[in-house]
């Protein structure tokens, strides 16, 4: 290609790498690049968003749902600014993503330009990789680069700003070649098969083994061999937030949520159990609780791609590193066909006594207002568990995941790491766009929709058929049960005064209706699922529910509550 300028030389970049939507907003510094993806439309769709935020959280939605890379793009200064939150998400929850933010021209660097901001300094934190191109003649190899980066190994976010002379500078040449491998970088460690021995030992000879899955597996697509690992080694499995879907919820194996709001018997058996083996998960500090007093009594094999995470939490015995797709496939020879009748027993009995004491009285409420268990209930009653469910961040959250069932992996996106309020109703978009055959449903607290609520609009625009239900406790529920629990119950500025959702559904043209008791639940459910495009359901739910089981902030993981 001859004769092109740097801003169609980003364009053929993003069509080399097979991009064919971007999530965006425009302005000044990106204006030769927005200029070609007008003349491209036919090739790239770019999707109008509200605000940028809004742009990384749709890109990650998609991401999650399709297994592509996510691409964003905005101008300097805000623009560039506002995406940060979403790409330290997309960062602590290994998102593949690429953010493309246009700078001020390469002369005015530095001289506190009209929205200049060093966006390379502010991102260098929360990327894999970063880099500010200034040449046109840069454009091909970095691209190339940033997607190789954003997707392999661990994926994660990379930004690539790109100053405005940059992009009105005439290429006289420009070929695009994908990159394959870069000399300073090891995407996947090398498998060691001696770890790999020693793992099956430990295996084979454990009398109460205890897996704990993240969002890894998912993220290699290693559902089938991971599956098969389980049934072969009769291994009971707990999952992370991040992890869940991975499996059916419902596989007689799968003994429920690990965590500070997780199931009864994974967490207090975490410190029963004589080996433990976490596959493709951090030990994040809400999955471990206590440090000082986290399976201390097991010995630990941790199967992950990130050599980072290995002794970075928790110390381990045997690390088993390389794509959990491999490491899984070779290490099924090596085990012994096995059940653990009475083990995975225990972790049954204690998940009834949660039952009992918390699930039965949520999930099949009579009386007083409405639960969040019941919407879900609800949802789960009329979906054959093969919607995707995107949640914000709060209690909803908790409960949203600890009662969907799932058949199918890629089906739970939350803002895990980070705990992004704001975040469901652009990611349930861009979940939609990922993967437009599925049902998407968003489930959101009446707090964290204000933060991104002006994405209606970008779902008016598009008509993308997501179905948002609106938990409304008039509370930022999670922070109100804090201050219940741990501040004698001093509401420090956490009642909310809330609009009229559904007044303000509509006035985005999105059809919306509202639920307030429990005789009209399931038909309010129904009705949204029928509709044919977007619809909003607000439920309004007991005011002051607690989400139990919980294990309280830094205590250790066999203190759960109940109560
Ligand atoms: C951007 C951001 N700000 C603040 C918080 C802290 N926070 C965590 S949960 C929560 C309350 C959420 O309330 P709501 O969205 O109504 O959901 P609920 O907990 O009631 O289900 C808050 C304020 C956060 N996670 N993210």
């Amino acid at each position: 290609m001859k004769n092109i300028s740097g801003a169609e030389a980003v364009i053929w970049s993003l069509i080399n790498e097979g991009v064919d939507i971007l999530f965006g907003y425009p302005g000044g510094a990106i204006m030769p690049v927005y200029d070609e993806l007008y003349k491209f439309e036919d090739k790239i769709n770019h999707i109008l968003v509200r605000h940028e935020q809004g742009a990384t959280h749709a890109a990650q939605g998609y991401a999650r749902t399709s297994g592509k890379v996510g691409v964003a793009i905005a101008t300097s200064g805000p623009g560039a600014t506002n995406l940060v939150t979403g790409i330290a998400d997309a960062q602590i929850d290994s998102t593949p993503m690429v953010c493309i933010t246009g700078q001020v021209a390469s002369y005015l660097l530095g001289s506190d330009a009209f929205q200049e901001t060093d966006i390379i300094g502010i991102s260098t934190p929360v990327t894999k990789w970063n880099y500010q191109i200034t040449k046109a003649s840069e454009i091909a190899e970095i691209f190339a680069k940033a997607f190789y980066i954003a997707k392999s190994g661990r994926p994660g976010p990379v930004l690539i700003d790109i100053t405005k002379d940059a992009q009105f500078e005439i290429l006289e040449k420009f070929e695009y070649n994908k990159c394959k491998q870069i000399r300073s970088y090891v995407s996947v460690p090398l498998i060691n098969e001696k770890y790999l021995t020693s793992a099956a030992n430990l295996i084979n000879n454990a009398q109460k083994p205890f897996i704990v899955w993240g969002q890894g597996v998912i993220l290699g697509n290693a559902e089938n061999e991971f599956l098969n690992f389980i049934n072969k080694s009769g291994i009971p499995a707990a999952w992370t937030i991040l992890g869940l879907s991975a499996i059916s919820t419902d596989h007689p194996l799968n003994v429920g949520m690990l965590g500070m709001h997780g199931n009864y018997g994974p967490n207090k058996l975490t410190n029963e159990c004589d080996l433990l083996i976490a596959i493709g998960m951090r030990f994040d500090d809400r999955v471990t609780g206590d440090l000082k007093t986290y399976a201390k009594q097991a010995k630990v094999i941790h199967f992950e791609i990130d050599p980072a995470e290995i002794n970075k939490n928790v110390k381990v015995d045997v690390p088993v590193l390389g794509n959990v797709k491999k490491t899984l496939k070779k290490i099924l020879p090596l085990i012994k066909k096995k059940s653990h009748k009475n083990w995975v027993s225990k972790f049954r009995k204690l998940n009834d006594i949660e039952f009992n004491k918390v699930i039965d009285k949520e999930y099949n409420k009579k009386d007083g207002g409405i639960s969040m268990a019941e919407v879900i209930k609800s949802v789960n009653n009329n979906t054959n568990g093969e919607s995707i469910l995107v949640t914000d961040v709060g209690q909803h959250q908790m409960v949203a995941c600890r009662y969907t069932k799932f058949n199918l992996s890629k089906s739970n996106i939350t803002s895990g790491g980070l705990g992004t309020m704001g975040f469901a109703l652009p990611a349930a978009f861009g979940a939609k766009i990922g993967d437009k055959k599925r049902e998407v449903i968003a489930v959101i607290g009446d707090g964290g929709f204000q933060m991104t609520i002006q994405e209606l609009g970008t779902i008016y625009q598009n008509n993308t058929a997501v179905k948002i239900i609106i938990l409304n406790n008039n509370f930022l529920g999670m922070v109100r049960q804090w201050q219940q629990l741990f501040f004698e119950k001093r509401y420090a500025s956490t009642e909310m005064i809330n609009p009229d959702f559904v007044a303000i559904s509509k006035g985005y043209f999105i059809e919306a209706s509202k639920v307030d008791k429990r005789k009209d639940l399931d038909s309010g459910i129904k009705k949204m699922l029928k509709h044919d495009g977007p619809y909003l359901l607000e439920v309004v739910i007991e005011k002051e529910e607690n989400v139990f089981p919980m294990v309280p902030s830094g205590s250790s993981v066999a203190d759960i509550r109940l109560e």
